[in-house]
């Protein structure tokens, strides 16, 4: 049987130095981890990374961390340099904006593209020192791009099963993507994978268009949707896989004492009231600012909900060691501030802001609790907390507000309300719907989202992946059988 290796850019936790010698080991919050480690310890394998500290890494931490892991770990080194020029650089100041769509707020510094290549050159070296013939490789998200195009010129490794790749992130269209100085580097590079995988329809189009204009000697066969590129005498299957999440174990968490008195607790200390729920990583992308001026425009022009609404905002800290990110934080104290400056009560306070990862008890006991869902994502790849709420709703009550650019919109657009997170009074319109709705509309649009994130859960996103990549090699990493 082969050996599935997933290689991405963080391991599933991140070391951090407390002083000489001591060491603290986080659990890794994102997307990423939340739908590949349940499948990693489903199968074992090993997971190639960078555990999220600059220069040597810590072999005794390390190996504390992932004892009872249940796959290898194999970690990749970065220097301070690196980090700063590949991770904050290329990959966060260059290809996370662009592919969301927000080119402006890009940073086109030549010197990243160079440290781009050098750290993928450093992931391929740990690809070729840990794979065995006939292993799975599987690289995933845009930090690593460039890594087979680096294996091909290590002219490594000629036996592996497949050697595919995964975008969780959106694929921007053409207008946009032709803004990157390195575009023609880039798909160069992509179609050296023999499968490409994307969330949606909509980023397998853009791609394909995106390969059509830039690399002229591509040729793009497709039929339905199956879609061939033929590059370099090679063959790349393209496709579109949306991720799905551990439906069982949400549905489970969410049913367990512990959540069950947390919800409980929780919807105590708001009488009287419909509770709306956001959570988001820290993130420009996530469309924050705008759901909280959409808040304050319901609040303003539909009095029937103060007093009646609150609004639950969780913000995770990531990247605050840029910036950008710590500005955008900033922006959102001052809009929550004024919103509660302006509406509250001697009894009710409008929005409940935290700043900082709950504990996967908290983060579940809060999907049950608050009837209504509002993500609004300027664009997602596909947004993992939409699903989870639905797993979440064991009563199959609640409504999901969701941006139409987010990924799973186009999985569980007929039942989620879909807006467009730029038009500030449509998401207050819809925020009054939600509040409106009557509970048996509310049912039967939740009992279907929740079949649907049921079935095209996070294992037959592996399994589809998979199956796609079988139509390359012979056998692929199957179950363990004992699970
Ligand atoms: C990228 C793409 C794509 C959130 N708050 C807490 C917490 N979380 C967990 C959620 C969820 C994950 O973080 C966030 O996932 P998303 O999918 O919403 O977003 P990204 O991190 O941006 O992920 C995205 C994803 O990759 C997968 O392909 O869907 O579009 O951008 O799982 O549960 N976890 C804990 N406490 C929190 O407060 N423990």
């Amino acid at each position: 049987m082969n050996r599935l290796i997933i290689v991405s850019n963080r391991l599933p936790f991140a070391l951090d130095s407390t002083g000489a010698d001591l060491w603290t080991v986080t659990p890794a919050v994102g997307g990423l981890v939340s739908a590949v480690e349940p499948v990693l310890r489903e199968r074992g394998g090993t997971w190639i990374g960078w555990p999220g500290i600059a220069g040597k890494i810590p072999q005794g931490p390390l190996a504390e961390a992932t004892r009872d892991a249940g796959y290898n770990v194999v970690p990749v080194a970065l220097s301070e340099t690196e980090r700063n020029e590949f991770y904050y650089g290329y990959s966060n100041e260059v290809i996370w904006p662009l592919f969301h769509d927000l080119q402006n707020f890009c940073n086109f510094e030549p010197a990243y593209w160079q440290a781009y290549k050098q750290v993928n050159e450093r992931y391929a070296d740990a690809i070729i020192r840990n794979a065995r013939p006939d292993d799975f490789i599987w690289v995933h998200d845009y930090h690593l791009m460039y890594v087979a195009q680096a294996l091909r010129e290590r002219s490594a490794p000629q036996n592996l099963a497949a050697l595919t790749f995964f975008l969780h992130i959106p694929f921007p269209p053409y207008d946009i993507f032709s803004k990157l100085p390195q575009q023609r580097g880039l798909l160069r590079a992509l179609l050296q994978f023999n499968l490409l995988g994307f969330q949606t329809r909509r980023d397998v189009r853009n791609f394909l268009q995106c390969v059509r204009r830039v690399m002229p000697d591509a040729k793009v066969l497709s039929r339905g949707e199956t879609h061939v590129i033929r590059f370099e005498k090679r063959k790349i299957r393209v496709g579109h896989f949306p991720i799905g999440i551990d439906f069982d174990s949400f549905e489970n968490g969410a049913k367990s004492e512990e959540v069950t008195q947390r919800s409980q607790q929780l919807r105590a200390n708001f009488p009287d009231c419909q509770l709306i729920l956001g959570s988001d990583r820290l993130d420009y992308s996530k469309g924050i600012p705008e759901r909280l001026r959409a808040f304050r425009n319901a609040l303003e022009r539909y009095a029937e909900l103060r007093g009646r609404v609150a609004l639950i905002q969780i913000v995770v800290p990531s990247r605050v060691e840029i910036p950008r990110y710590h500005e955008f934080k900033g922006r959102i104290d001052r809009l929550v501030g004024d919103i509660n400056g302006h509406f509250s009560t001697s009894t009710w306070i409008p929005v409940q802001y935290h700043f900082r990862g709950l504990d996967r008890e908290d983060l579940l006991a809060h999907y049950r609790a608050c009837d209504i869902a509002f993500l609004t994502p300027l664009k997602d790849g596909m947004n993992l907390v939409a699903k989870e709420y639905c797993a979440c709703r064991t009563d199959e009550d609640g409504a999901l507000i969701l941006s139409q650019f987010a990924g799973a919109a186009e999985q569980l657009k007929p039942d989620a309300l879909l807006v467009n997170p730029y038009d500030v009074e449509l998401m207050a319109d819809t925020i009054v719907k939600a509040f409106r709705m009557s509970p048996a509309e509310r049912t039967a649009r939740m009992k279907r989202m929740r079949r649907n994130v049921r079935k095209e859960n996070v294992f037959w996103w592996v399994d589809s992946f998979l199956a796609a990549a079988s139509l390359l090699a012979k056998r692929v990493p199957r179950r363990r059988r004992n699970l």
